[in-house]
């Protein structure tokens, strides 16, 4: 059907956009098969560690006494602080307020416990799916960490494929903390020396691919400090180089890089403490231009850095730009970065991924960005039709179903 005016288009780009089933190619989700492993519910959603540092922003409270609560009581107090006692404007309050709406719930009644009450009568693997309805999600990708034992035991017993649950390889340990590694590997029955000589790099990549093979994983990942450099003379260069690499070009499989991290500023927020940093991007030109047969899905966490990271993208067909993550999930910045990245990408990059933590946050999640990537589309495609270009509804759906999971499943399958 022809788009023959704004108002058509606006009504074609929204639909499309709001009905359009994503590919979620970033999350901390677990399929039900992890049990507890997978966070849902309104305490979980209240103790997200985004709101927990929020949550530290207006009380006097000692951290040790905050921890020492039991989960139930830690959202009691972020319910009281971030809800009750000042309103729910920051991102992360209003997250939470979608979701309660997005469920059926009444988010104006205030009403903690028969939120929980609501919660405690569901099944993991229904609410699963009633999730994945109401935010309109196909599938997700895991992060799964082959360093972590309660991890690893459900692996070793057997997860059974799951066709809205993928995984990717999580290398944050490995190319971050050698020691620790060389640990945790020899624990497993790898034999490794300080440095990367041929045994350690024969042993690695069996680490590699034995945990391929378990976890069937769609890409590997790291999260890197904002000082991350490449080359350099470390052993992360030389891990990069000798084993991750190799086994990604073999099995043609992108690395996903997520740069900028500044993990652990405040120790005492535990996992809210982590902070960012601006990086250089000269670390990433080098590896896209040494590794032409590799596969890099780049997120960099400074706003200072967006420019250059997609300007590096149109240099390098083998890096591919997504998300807006984590301290720039908030929709000021993720319509500023896609803006920034539809203008020089075109349709060529992954808009969003959601971080998500805990399940129910799909919906909110999900639901802020399509708003927010819905209109960007909407500028335009109208600047096209203002200067005269004709397109059809259907090509407006064939480009958002791209950018929802096409631009990130044709990347990974793409070779080189
Ligand atoms: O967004 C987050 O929840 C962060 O704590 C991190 O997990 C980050 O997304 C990461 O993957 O390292
Ligand atoms: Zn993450």
């Amino acid at each position: 059907m022809p788009v023959n005016n704004s108002y058509e288009l606006k009504r074609f780009v929204d639909s499309a956009v709001r009905e359009v089933r994503v590919t979620d190619i970033h999350t901390h989700l677990y399929s039900a098969q992890f049990d507890d492993m997978l966070l849902w519910g309104i305490d979980d959603l209240l103790t997200y560690h985004y709101l927990v540092a929020e949550f530290f922003r207006y009380t006097s409270m000692p951290y040790e006494d905050f921890w020492a609560l039991a989960k139930q009581e830690q959202a009691d107090l972020i319910w009281q602080t971030l809800f009750i006692q000042a309103s729910p404007v920051s991102e992360a309050t209003r997250g939470v307020i979608t979701v309660l709406k997005g469920l059926g719930l009444d988010p104006g009644a205030r009403d903690l416990e028969a939120y929980r009450t609501y919660f405690s009568g569901l099944r993991t693997e229904d609410y699963i799916k009633t999730v994945f309805e109401v935010a309109r999600i196909k599938d997700v990708v895991m992060t799964n960490d082959p360093f972590d034992d309660e991890e690893c035991l459900k692996w070793q017993r057997g997860i059974q494929a799951d066709m809205g649950f993928h995984s990717a390889l999580r290398l944050d340990v490995l190319l971050n903390d050698w020691q620790l590694a060389r640990i945790k590997l020899g624990k497993k029955g790898y034999l490794t020396s300080e440095i990367l000589d041929e045994q350690t790099i024969a042993e690695v990549k069996r680490f590699l691919l034995y945990w391929v093979d378990k976890m069937n994983p769609i890409y590997m990942a790291v999260s890197l400090a904002s000082d991350f450099a490449y080359p350099d003379d470390s052993i992360r260069t030389y891990l990069l180089e000798e084993c991750i690499l190799p086994v990604c070009r073999q099995l043609n499989m992108p690395l996903a890089l997520m740069i900028g991290t500044k993990r652990s500023v405040n120790p005492d927020l535990r996992l809210a403490g982590d902070s960012l940093g601006k990086s250089d991007i000269s670390a990433l030109e080098n590896l896209c231009s040494s590794y032409p047969n590799n596969k890099f899905m780049v997120t960099m966490l400074a706003r200072e850095d967006q420019h250059e990271l997609c300007v590096t993208a149109r240099k390098f067909k083998n890096l591919m730009v997504f998300g807006s993550w984590w301290f720039l999930n908030n929709p000021s910045l993720i319509e500023e970065i896609t803006r920034m990245r539809m203008e020089l990408l075109g349709l060529s990059f992954i808009p969003q991924h959601s971080d998500a933590r805990v399940l129910d946050q799909l919906i909110y999640k999900w639901g802020h960005s399509r708003q927010i990537i819905a209109s960007v589309l909407y500028d335009k495609y109208k600047d096209l039709l203002d200067a005269g270009w004709r397109f059809t509804e259907e090509e407006i759906i064939r480009d958002v179903k791209y950018l929802f999971g096409g631009s990130f499943w044709e990347f990974t399958r793409k070779a080189l």
